[in-house]
């Protein structure tokens, strides 16, 4: 008896938890509001990532900088991603995997970033970040893409995750071990960046550049 006098509070205050949830906004309903630059910038937003060398990386791998731009148009737009990264040989042949990572954490290097961003536990490479595989001329990698999968909205937004270029190329899940369904076996993290909202200067001034689709796919 003495018991249930005492929980009776709780058994109260659980009960005004819940109807005052219920009448008010149940989680269900709840509509992200436009954040302050999409009513700035047209009903869209712009995001970046300046990519950088991951620090004490050996003298064997290249140095690789550049930008991977997104945008994305409110709520539902089809995400696109610009991606323009130099510092690699001119003669380099090397396809080299591009992911989302889950985390925005480059405190040691790319490895914390964490594990590919897989918000509805899915295997490699039906990542929403999974880009494939890129490979430069003359040095450079310049890319357009749609990222359908990936958002810049909602809960499952890319905003504050980061860019990861590997080493090697992405064997998009067609490896016999496990890692291939994890993260295609595409070897060490060579250079990142987290991914911020800015404004669409940096988008515009890639405007009238060739736009390479990217439809021949993943060879
Ligand atoms: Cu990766
Ligand atoms: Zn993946």
């Amino acid at each position: 008896m003495e018991k249930i006098i005492l929980q009776l509070p709780l058994i109260l205050l659980v009960l005004h938890i819940q109807s005052g949830s219920s009448s008010d906004s149940p989680v269900h309903e709840i509509a992200e509001a436009p954040k302050p630059e999409v009513v700035e910038f047209n009903n869209t937003i712009y995001a970046t990532c300046e990519v950088n060398p991951v620090p004490n990386l050996p003298p064997s791998q290249p140095q690789i900088f550049g930008q991977v731009l997104f945008k994305q148009i409110f709520p539902n737009g089809t995400l696109e991603v610009k991606i323009h990264l130099r510092g690699l040989p001119a003669d380099d042949q090397q396809a080299r995997a591009i992911h989302i990572h889950q985390y925005g954490d480059l405190s040691q290097g790319c490895v914390t970033a964490g594990p590919h961003y897989n918000p509805r536990a899915v295997d490699h490479p039906g990542h929403p970040g999974d880009l494939g595989n890129f490979v430069s001329e003359q040095g450079v990698i310049r890319k357009f893409q749609k990222l359908p999968e990936a958002k810049l909205f909602g809960g499952e937004s890319i905003l504050g995750r980061a860019v990861v270029v590997h080493e090697k190329e992405d064997d998009l899940g067609m490896g016999t071990d496990e890692e291939s369904k994890r993260s295609g076996n595409a070897g060490k993290r060579i250079a990142g960046c987290v991914i911020g909202i800015t404004t669409p200067s940096l988008w515009q001034k890639t405007e009238g550049l060739p736009r390479e689709e990217v439809e021949e796919g993943n060879e």
